[in-house]
Protein backbone atom coordinates (compact mmCIF):
# COMPACT_ATOMS: atom_id res chain seq x y z
CA UNK A 1 0.00 0.00 0.00
CA UNK A 2 1.06 3.47 -0.69
CA UNK A 3 1.40 5.99 1.71
CA UNK A 4 -1.06 7.95 -0.48
CA UNK A 5 -3.32 5.06 0.13
CA UNK A 6 -2.11 4.54 3.54
CA UNK A 7 -3.59 8.26 4.78
CA UNK A 8 -6.89 8.04 2.74
CA UNK A 9 -7.42 4.63 4.88
CA UNK A 10 -6.95 6.31 7.99
CA UNK A 11 -9.39 9.47 6.95
CA UNK A 12 -11.68 6.62 6.19
CA UNK A 13 -11.34 5.13 9.72
CA UNK A 14 -11.78 8.22 11.20
CA UNK A 15 -14.91 9.30 10.40
CA UNK A 16 -16.42 6.20 12.05
CA UNK A 17 -17.04 6.66 15.81
CA UNK A 18 -17.47 3.14 16.84
CA UNK A 19 -13.55 2.22 15.53
CA UNK A 20 -12.38 4.42 18.53
CA UNK A 21 -14.29 2.03 20.96
CA UNK A 22 -12.21 -1.49 22.41
CA UNK A 23 -13.69 -4.52 22.95
CA UNK A 24 -12.22 -6.95 25.27
CA UNK A 25 -9.81 -4.21 26.51
CA UNK A 26 -8.43 -4.43 22.91
CA UNK A 27 -9.08 -2.16 19.88
CA UNK A 28 -12.01 -3.55 18.26
CA UNK A 29 -11.43 -5.44 15.09
CA UNK A 30 -15.05 -5.35 12.91
CA UNK A 31 -15.20 -7.63 10.59
CA UNK A 32 -18.77 -8.74 10.52
CA UNK A 33 -19.72 -5.79 7.87
CA UNK A 34 -22.06 -8.80 6.00
CA UNK A 35 -24.23 -8.49 9.49
CA UNK A 36 -24.00 -4.72 9.16
CA UNK A 37 -21.78 -1.72 8.38
CA UNK A 38 -20.36 0.97 11.05
CA UNK A 39 -21.99 3.97 10.31
CA UNK A 40 -19.93 7.36 9.53
CA UNK A 41 -20.83 10.25 11.66
CA UNK A 42 -21.90 12.32 8.30
CA UNK A 43 -25.35 9.89 8.57
CA UNK A 44 -25.66 9.75 12.26
CA UNK A 45 -25.52 13.85 12.20
CA UNK A 46 -27.90 13.17 9.08
CA UNK A 47 -30.12 11.33 11.31
CA UNK A 48 -29.94 12.90 14.18
CA UNK A 49 -30.22 16.06 12.18
CA UNK A 50 -33.89 15.50 10.94
CA UNK A 51 -35.08 14.88 14.77
CA UNK A 52 -33.18 18.14 15.92
CA UNK A 53 -34.13 20.34 13.57
CA UNK A 54 -37.57 19.35 11.85
CA UNK A 55 -38.78 16.00 13.20
CA UNK A 56 -42.28 16.68 10.78
CA UNK A 57 -44.14 14.43 8.53
CA UNK A 58 -44.09 15.03 5.00
CA UNK A 59 -46.12 14.87 1.96
CA UNK A 60 -49.23 16.09 4.21
CA UNK A 61 -47.84 19.76 5.56
CA UNK A 62 -48.82 23.35 4.17
CA UNK A 63 -45.78 24.58 6.60
CA UNK A 64 -42.38 25.22 6.43
CA UNK A 65 -40.86 22.58 8.05
CA UNK A 66 -43.10 20.23 6.67
CA UNK A 67 -42.04 21.35 2.55
CA UNK A 68 -38.53 20.55 4.23
CA UNK A 69 -38.90 17.42 5.48
CA UNK A 70 -40.56 16.61 2.40
CA UNK A 71 -37.74 18.06 0.37
CA UNK A 72 -34.87 15.95 1.92
CA UNK A 73 -36.54 12.33 2.22
CA UNK A 74 -37.22 13.36 -1.59
CA UNK A 75 -33.83 14.31 -2.59
CA UNK A 76 -32.83 10.93 -0.44
CA UNK A 77 -34.86 8.67 -3.40
CA UNK A 78 -32.73 10.75 -5.81
CA UNK A 79 -29.77 9.87 -4.47
CA UNK A 80 -30.56 6.28 -3.93
CA UNK A 81 -31.65 6.32 -7.66
CA UNK A 82 -28.60 7.68 -8.98
CA UNK A 83 -26.68 5.28 -6.62
CA UNK A 84 -27.91 2.67 -8.91
CA UNK A 85 -28.58 4.50 -12.47
CA UNK A 86 -32.17 3.84 -11.80
CA UNK A 87 -33.96 5.58 -15.06
CA UNK A 88 -35.98 7.87 -12.47
CA UNK A 89 -36.91 8.48 -8.76
CA UNK A 90 -40.27 6.81 -8.94
CA UNK A 91 -38.55 3.43 -9.44
CA UNK A 92 -37.07 3.65 -5.87
CA UNK A 93 -39.45 2.13 -2.99
CA UNK A 94 -38.30 2.75 0.49
CA UNK A 95 -38.86 -0.41 2.48
CA UNK A 96 -37.60 -1.42 5.68
CA UNK A 97 -34.78 -3.29 4.32
CA UNK A 98 -33.77 -6.44 1.96
CA UNK A 99 -36.27 -8.37 3.87
CA UNK A 100 -39.42 -6.50 2.95
CA UNK A 101 -38.78 -5.32 -0.80
CA UNK A 102 -37.87 -9.36 -1.28
CA UNK A 103 -41.44 -9.43 0.34
CA UNK A 104 -42.73 -6.92 -1.62
CA UNK A 105 -41.95 -8.42 -5.16
CA UNK A 106 -43.38 -11.71 -3.62
CA UNK A 107 -46.73 -10.54 -2.30
CA UNK A 108 -47.46 -8.08 -4.99
CA UNK A 109 -45.66 -9.14 -8.61
CA UNK A 110 -45.54 -13.44 -7.52
CA UNK A 111 -48.83 -13.83 -6.26
CA UNK A 112 -50.31 -11.73 -9.13
CA UNK A 113 -48.59 -12.74 -12.06
CA UNK A 114 -47.66 -16.63 -10.85
CA UNK A 115 -49.72 -19.89 -11.65
CA UNK A 116 -49.24 -23.50 -12.09
CA UNK A 117 -47.27 -24.67 -14.80
CA UNK A 118 -44.98 -21.41 -13.92
CA UNK A 119 -41.39 -21.87 -12.28
CA UNK A 120 -39.41 -19.52 -10.04
CA UNK A 121 -35.77 -20.24 -10.07
CA UNK A 122 -33.60 -19.49 -7.29
CA UNK A 123 -30.06 -21.23 -5.79
CA UNK A 124 -28.87 -23.14 -2.71
CA UNK A 125 -26.60 -19.83 -1.74
CA UNK A 126 -29.43 -18.10 -0.68
CA UNK A 127 -30.05 -16.23 2.26
CA UNK A 128 -33.11 -17.43 3.72
CA UNK A 129 -35.20 -14.21 2.83
CA UNK A 130 -34.56 -14.45 -0.91
CA UNK A 131 -35.77 -18.45 -0.55
CA UNK A 132 -38.56 -18.36 2.30
CA UNK A 133 -40.57 -16.08 0.45
CA UNK A 134 -40.52 -18.20 -2.96
CA UNK A 135 -41.40 -20.84 -1.26
CA UNK A 136 -44.18 -19.11 0.26
CA UNK A 137 -45.18 -17.61 -3.41
CA UNK A 138 -45.12 -21.49 -4.78
CA UNK A 139 -47.40 -22.77 -2.25
CA UNK A 140 -49.68 -20.16 -2.61
CA UNK A 141 -49.93 -20.40 -6.36
CA UNK A 142 -48.93 -23.74 -7.82
CA UNK A 143 -45.83 -22.57 -9.16
CA UNK A 144 -42.70 -24.67 -9.16
CA UNK A 145 -39.20 -23.69 -7.04
CA UNK A 146 -36.10 -24.77 -9.56
CA UNK A 147 -32.75 -24.49 -8.40
CA UNK A 148 -29.78 -23.33 -10.62
CA UNK A 149 -27.11 -26.64 -9.98
CA UNK A 150 -23.81 -25.45 -8.05
CA UNK A 151 -20.48 -26.86 -8.33
CA UNK A 152 -19.68 -29.67 -6.09
CA UNK A 153 -17.85 -27.66 -3.86
CA UNK A 154 -20.71 -25.31 -3.93
CA UNK A 155 -18.43 -22.47 -4.90
CA UNK A 156 -20.33 -21.38 -7.60
CA UNK A 157 -22.60 -22.26 -10.45
CA UNK A 158 -22.28 -25.67 -12.18
CA UNK A 159 -21.01 -24.58 -15.78
CA UNK A 160 -24.15 -25.23 -17.90
CA UNK A 161 -26.63 -24.48 -14.94
CA UNK A 162 -27.85 -21.58 -16.33
CA UNK A 163 -28.88 -22.46 -19.58
CA UNK A 164 -29.99 -26.01 -18.70
CA UNK A 165 -32.16 -24.47 -15.45
CA UNK A 166 -33.68 -21.31 -16.90
CA UNK A 167 -36.22 -22.52 -20.18
CA UNK A 168 -39.94 -21.46 -21.08
CA UNK A 169 -41.79 -22.39 -17.83
CA UNK A 170 -39.51 -20.08 -15.87
CA UNK A 171 -41.25 -16.32 -15.12
CA UNK A 172 -39.00 -15.11 -12.48
CA UNK A 173 -35.29 -15.34 -11.39
CA UNK A 174 -34.48 -14.71 -7.73
CA UNK A 175 -30.73 -14.47 -7.43
CA UNK A 176 -28.31 -13.03 -4.70
CA UNK A 177 -25.49 -10.21 -6.44
CA UNK A 178 -23.11 -12.15 -3.58
CA UNK A 179 -23.40 -15.09 -1.28
CA UNK A 180 -23.25 -13.57 2.10
CA UNK A 181 -21.72 -16.62 3.20
CA UNK A 182 -19.31 -17.29 0.35
CA UNK A 183 -18.74 -13.83 -1.20
CA UNK A 184 -19.60 -15.73 -4.33
CA UNK A 185 -20.94 -13.26 -6.90
CA UNK A 186 -23.16 -15.16 -10.01
CA UNK A 187 -22.79 -14.30 -13.25
CA UNK A 188 -25.50 -11.61 -13.54
CA UNK A 189 -25.19 -10.17 -17.23
CA UNK A 190 -25.54 -14.14 -18.03
CA UNK A 191 -28.45 -15.09 -16.23
CA UNK A 192 -30.71 -12.04 -16.52
CA UNK A 193 -29.57 -12.10 -20.93
CA UNK A 194 -31.01 -15.63 -20.29
CA UNK A 195 -33.73 -15.21 -18.50
CA UNK A 196 -34.70 -11.98 -20.54
CA UNK A 197 -34.77 -14.03 -23.69
CA UNK A 198 -36.78 -16.67 -22.26
CA UNK A 199 -39.09 -14.04 -21.09
CA UNK A 200 -38.62 -13.95 -17.23
CA UNK A 201 -38.25 -11.24 -15.18
CA UNK A 202 -35.30 -11.43 -12.90
CA UNK A 203 -34.93 -10.17 -8.57
CA UNK A 204 -31.40 -9.66 -7.95
CA UNK A 205 -30.65 -9.56 -3.88
CA UNK A 206 -28.28 -6.64 -3.52
CA UNK A 207 -27.86 -7.23 0.05
CA UNK A 208 -24.57 -7.90 -0.13
CA UNK A 209 -23.68 -6.57 -3.33
CA UNK A 210 -24.66 -2.93 -3.23
CA UNK A 211 -22.87 -1.69 -0.41
CA UNK A 212 -19.53 -2.87 -2.22
CA UNK A 213 -19.90 -2.89 -5.70
CA UNK A 214 -20.99 -0.24 -8.32
CA UNK A 215 -24.27 -1.49 -9.65
CA UNK A 216 -26.09 -0.05 -13.03
CA UNK A 217 -29.80 -1.45 -12.80
CA UNK A 218 -30.31 -0.39 -16.49
CA UNK A 219 -26.88 -1.68 -18.26
CA UNK A 220 -27.15 -4.54 -16.40
CA UNK A 221 -31.19 -4.50 -17.44
CA UNK A 222 -31.86 -5.55 -13.82
CA UNK A 223 -35.96 -6.11 -13.17
CA UNK A 224 -35.63 -5.89 -9.55
CA UNK A 225 -33.28 -5.13 -7.07
CA UNK A 226 -33.55 -5.50 -2.99
CA UNK A 227 -31.38 -4.03 -0.38
CA UNK A 228 -30.26 -2.44 2.93
CA UNK A 229 -29.06 0.51 4.31
CA UNK A 230 -28.13 -0.14 7.43
CA UNK A 231 -25.08 -2.92 5.63
CA UNK A 232 -23.74 0.17 3.19
CA UNK A 233 -23.00 2.91 5.99
CA UNK A 234 -26.89 3.93 6.48
CA UNK A 235 -29.41 3.17 9.65
CA UNK A 236 -31.37 0.10 10.34
CA UNK A 237 -34.96 -0.05 9.36
CA UNK A 238 -34.65 1.68 6.07
CA UNK A 239 -34.09 -0.04 2.65
CA UNK A 240 -34.89 -0.08 -0.95
CA UNK A 241 -36.65 -2.07 -3.41
CA UNK A 242 -35.70 -0.80 -7.07
CA UNK A 243 -37.96 -2.00 -9.91
CA UNK A 244 -38.56 -1.05 -13.51
CA UNK A 245 -41.71 1.72 -14.12
CA UNK A 246 -43.49 -0.89 -16.40
CA UNK A 247 -43.43 -3.44 -13.41
CA UNK A 248 -44.46 -1.37 -10.81
CA UNK A 249 -47.53 0.16 -12.49
CA UNK A 250 -48.68 -3.37 -13.39
CA UNK A 251 -48.18 -4.65 -9.82
CA UNK A 252 -51.11 -4.40 -7.09
CA UNK A 253 -50.04 -2.93 -3.57
CA UNK A 254 -48.36 -4.29 -1.31
CA UNK A 255 -49.66 -2.35 1.69
CA UNK A 256 -52.75 -0.23 2.03
CA UNK A 257 -53.65 2.88 3.95
CA UNK A 258 -52.78 6.31 4.54
CA UNK A 259 -50.61 7.75 1.97
CA UNK A 260 -50.71 5.01 -0.99
CA UNK A 261 -54.15 6.32 -2.17
CA UNK A 262 -55.56 9.04 -4.72
CA UNK A 263 -59.02 9.45 -3.52
CA UNK A 264 -61.04 7.06 -1.30
CA UNK A 265 -64.79 6.29 -0.84
CA UNK A 266 -67.02 4.24 2.03
CA UNK A 267 -66.44 1.26 -0.27
CA UNK A 268 -63.30 1.79 -2.19
CA UNK A 269 -60.63 3.61 -3.32
CA UNK A 270 -57.92 4.75 -5.86
CA UNK A 271 -53.98 4.09 -5.60
CA UNK A 272 -51.64 7.03 -5.79
CA UNK A 273 -48.97 7.06 -8.57
CA UNK A 274 -45.71 5.90 -7.93
CA UNK A 275 -43.48 5.83 -5.70
CA UNK A 276 -46.35 6.37 -2.86
CA UNK A 277 -48.79 3.39 -4.03
CA UNK A 278 -46.08 1.27 -2.29
CA UNK A 279 -45.51 3.25 0.48
CA UNK A 280 -48.53 2.99 3.08
CA UNK A 281 -48.22 4.99 6.10
CA UNK A 282 -45.90 7.47 7.66
CA UNK A 283 -42.42 5.81 6.31
CA UNK A 284 -38.88 5.78 8.11
CA UNK A 285 -38.36 9.50 7.23
CA UNK A 286 -35.16 10.18 9.35
CA UNK A 287 -33.91 6.75 8.01
CA UNK A 288 -34.15 7.46 4.50
CA UNK A 289 -32.57 11.00 5.16
CA UNK A 290 -29.92 8.95 6.40
CA UNK A 291 -29.63 6.40 3.22
CA UNK A 292 -29.38 9.53 1.18
CA UNK A 293 -26.49 11.06 3.03
CA UNK A 294 -24.70 7.34 3.03
CA UNK A 295 -25.16 7.00 -0.54
CA UNK A 296 -23.33 10.61 -0.67
CA UNK A 297 -20.68 9.40 1.52
CA UNK A 298 -20.23 6.08 -0.44
CA UNK A 299 -20.07 8.32 -3.34
CA UNK A 300 -17.58 10.52 -2.42
CA UNK A 301 -15.02 7.68 -1.56
CA UNK A 302 -16.08 5.81 -4.97
CA UNK A 303 -17.52 2.14 -5.46
CA UNK A 304 -15.07 1.26 -7.47
CA UNK A 305 -12.22 2.42 -5.07
CA UNK A 306 -14.69 0.42 -2.26
CA UNK A 307 -14.55 -2.89 -4.30
CA UNK A 308 -10.93 -2.53 -5.37
CA UNK A 309 -9.49 -2.03 -1.12
CA UNK A 310 -12.14 -5.33 -0.52
CA UNK A 311 -10.49 -7.29 -3.35
CA UNK A 312 -7.28 -6.89 -2.04
CA UNK A 313 -8.17 -7.44 1.33
CA UNK A 314 -9.73 -11.22 0.14
CA UNK A 315 -6.92 -11.62 -2.08
CA UNK A 316 -4.86 -11.09 0.74
CA UNK A 317 -6.89 -13.25 3.06
CA UNK A 318 -6.81 -16.31 0.60
CA UNK A 319 -3.01 -15.64 0.43
CA UNK A 320 -2.54 -15.90 3.91
CA UNK A 321 -5.06 -19.05 4.32
CA UNK A 322 -3.15 -21.47 2.10
CA UNK A 323 0.07 -21.36 4.63
CA UNK A 324 -2.57 -23.18 7.37
CA UNK A 325 -3.79 -26.66 6.32
CA UNK A 326 -5.77 -26.82 9.32
CA UNK A 327 -8.08 -23.79 7.91
CA UNK A 328 -11.53 -24.62 5.53
CA UNK A 329 -12.23 -22.33 3.38
CA UNK A 330 -15.63 -22.25 1.64
CA UNK A 331 -16.43 -20.61 -1.84
CA UNK A 332 -13.15 -21.91 -2.76
CA UNK A 333 -9.69 -20.54 -2.65
CA UNK A 334 -10.04 -18.11 -5.98
CA UNK A 335 -10.44 -14.51 -5.37
CA UNK A 336 -11.93 -14.15 -8.75
CA UNK A 337 -16.05 -13.48 -8.93
CA UNK A 338 -15.80 -12.98 -5.02
CA UNK A 339 -16.25 -10.19 -2.83
CA UNK A 340 -15.01 -9.23 0.68
CA UNK A 341 -16.00 -12.50 2.56
CA UNK A 342 -13.84 -14.82 4.05
CA UNK A 343 -15.89 -17.97 5.83
CA UNK A 344 -14.01 -20.77 7.47
CA UNK A 345 -13.47 -23.42 10.09
CA UNK A 346 -10.53 -24.24 11.94
CA UNK A 347 -9.72 -27.99 12.28
CA UNK A 348 -12.71 -29.09 13.99
CA UNK A 349 -13.52 -26.57 15.93
CA UNK A 350 -17.12 -25.09 16.23
CA UNK A 351 -17.80 -21.61 14.90
CA UNK A 352 -19.67 -20.54 17.70
CA UNK A 353 -16.06 -21.43 19.86
CA UNK A 354 -13.73 -19.52 17.37
CA UNK A 355 -15.58 -16.78 17.21
CA UNK A 356 -15.60 -16.30 21.62
CA UNK A 357 -12.36 -16.82 20.90
CA UNK A 358 -11.69 -14.17 18.05
CA UNK A 359 -13.95 -12.18 20.92
CA UNK A 360 -11.61 -12.05 23.35
CA UNK A 361 -8.97 -10.76 20.92
CA UNK A 362 -11.09 -8.02 20.35
CA UNK A 363 -12.37 -9.05 16.64
CA UNK A 364 -15.61 -9.00 15.85
CA UNK A 365 -17.17 -12.16 13.52
CA UNK A 366 -20.04 -13.91 12.62
CA UNK A 367 -20.43 -17.30 13.59
CA UNK A 368 -23.38 -19.95 12.41
CA UNK A 369 -24.89 -20.79 9.49
CA UNK A 370 -25.71 -16.90 8.63
CA UNK A 371 -29.35 -17.33 7.57
CA UNK A 372 -28.25 -20.06 5.12
CA UNK A 373 -29.32 -23.33 6.25
CA UNK A 374 -29.34 -25.05 2.52
CA UNK A 375 -25.88 -24.05 2.16
CA UNK A 376 -24.85 -25.66 5.57
CA UNK A 377 -26.26 -28.47 4.10
CA UNK A 378 -24.59 -29.06 1.36
CA UNK A 379 -21.39 -27.79 3.03
CA UNK A 380 -22.34 -30.99 5.91
CA UNK A 381 -21.64 -28.35 8.49
CA UNK A 382 -23.76 -26.94 11.47
CA UNK A 383 -21.81 -23.53 10.48
CA UNK A 384 -19.16 -21.45 9.27
CA UNK A 385 -16.92 -18.52 10.88
CA UNK A 386 -17.53 -15.23 8.91
CA UNK A 387 -15.23 -12.38 8.37
CA UNK A 388 -16.84 -9.38 6.01
CA UNK A 389 -15.32 -6.47 5.05
CA UNK A 390 -15.56 -2.70 4.04
CA UNK A 391 -13.55 0.16 3.04
CA UNK A 392 -12.38 0.73 6.81
CA UNK A 393 -10.67 -2.44 7.27
CA UNK A 394 -7.16 -3.20 6.75
CA UNK A 395 -4.47 -5.76 6.05
CA UNK A 396 -3.15 -5.40 9.39
CA UNK A 397 -6.53 -6.66 11.08
CA UNK A 398 -6.62 -9.41 8.76
CA UNK A 399 -3.11 -10.45 10.20
CA UNK A 400 -4.23 -9.90 13.68
CA UNK A 401 -7.40 -12.59 12.61
CA UNK A 402 -4.74 -15.26 11.61
CA UNK A 403 -2.66 -14.29 14.66
CA UNK A 404 -5.55 -14.73 17.00
CA UNK A 405 -5.70 -18.28 15.20
CA UNK A 406 -2.86 -19.39 17.37
CA UNK A 407 -5.06 -18.66 20.20
CA UNK A 408 -7.61 -21.33 19.29
CA UNK A 409 -5.19 -23.80 18.82
CA UNK A 410 -3.68 -23.79 21.73
CA UNK A 411 -7.39 -24.46 23.85
CA UNK A 412 -8.18 -26.82 21.38
CA UNK A 413 -5.06 -28.47 20.02
N1 LIG B 1 -29.97 -11.17 1.62
C1 LIG B 1 -28.66 -11.30 1.88
C2 LIG B 1 -27.73 -11.83 0.84
C3 LIG B 1 -28.19 -10.93 3.15
O1 LIG B 1 -26.88 -11.05 3.41
C4 LIG B 1 -29.09 -10.44 4.12
C5 LIG B 1 -28.66 -10.12 5.52
C6 LIG B 1 -30.44 -10.30 3.77
C7 LIG B 1 -30.84 -10.69 2.52
C8 LIG B 1 -31.44 -9.72 4.70
O2 LIG B 1 -31.18 -8.37 4.92
P1 LIG B 1 -32.02 -7.55 5.98
O3 LIG B 1 -31.34 -6.22 6.03
O4 LIG B 1 -33.42 -7.46 5.47
O5 LIG B 1 -31.93 -8.29 7.27
N2 LIG B 1 -27.52 -10.85 5.93
C9 LIG B 1 -27.03 -10.93 7.16
C10 LIG B 1 -25.88 -11.67 7.44
O6 LIG B 1 -25.22 -12.25 6.60
N3 LIG B 1 -25.62 -11.59 8.74
O7 LIG B 1 -26.59 -10.86 9.33
C11 LIG B 1 -27.47 -10.44 8.35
Amino acid sequence: MTEVQTKALAGIREQFPVLEREMRGKPLIYLDNGATSLKPKRVIDAELGYYRTNSTNIHRGVYELSEAATEQYDSARAAVAGFVNAANPQEIIFTRGTTESINLVGYSWGRTFLEAGDEIVTTELEHHSNLVVWQEVANATGAALRFLPLRDDSSGLADGAVEATIGEKTKLVAITGMSNVTGYMPPLADIIARAHAVGAVVLVDGAQLVAHHPVDVQALDIDFLAWSGHKMCGPSGIGALYAKESLLERMPPFHYGGDMIERVWADRATYAPLPEKFEAGTPNIAGAIGMGEAVRFLESVGLDRIADHEHDLIAYTLEHARRHSDLTVYGGTGSASRGGIFSFNLGDVHSHDVGMILDSAGIAVRAGFHCAQPLMRRFGIPGTVRASYYLYNTREEIDALFTAFDRVREIFG
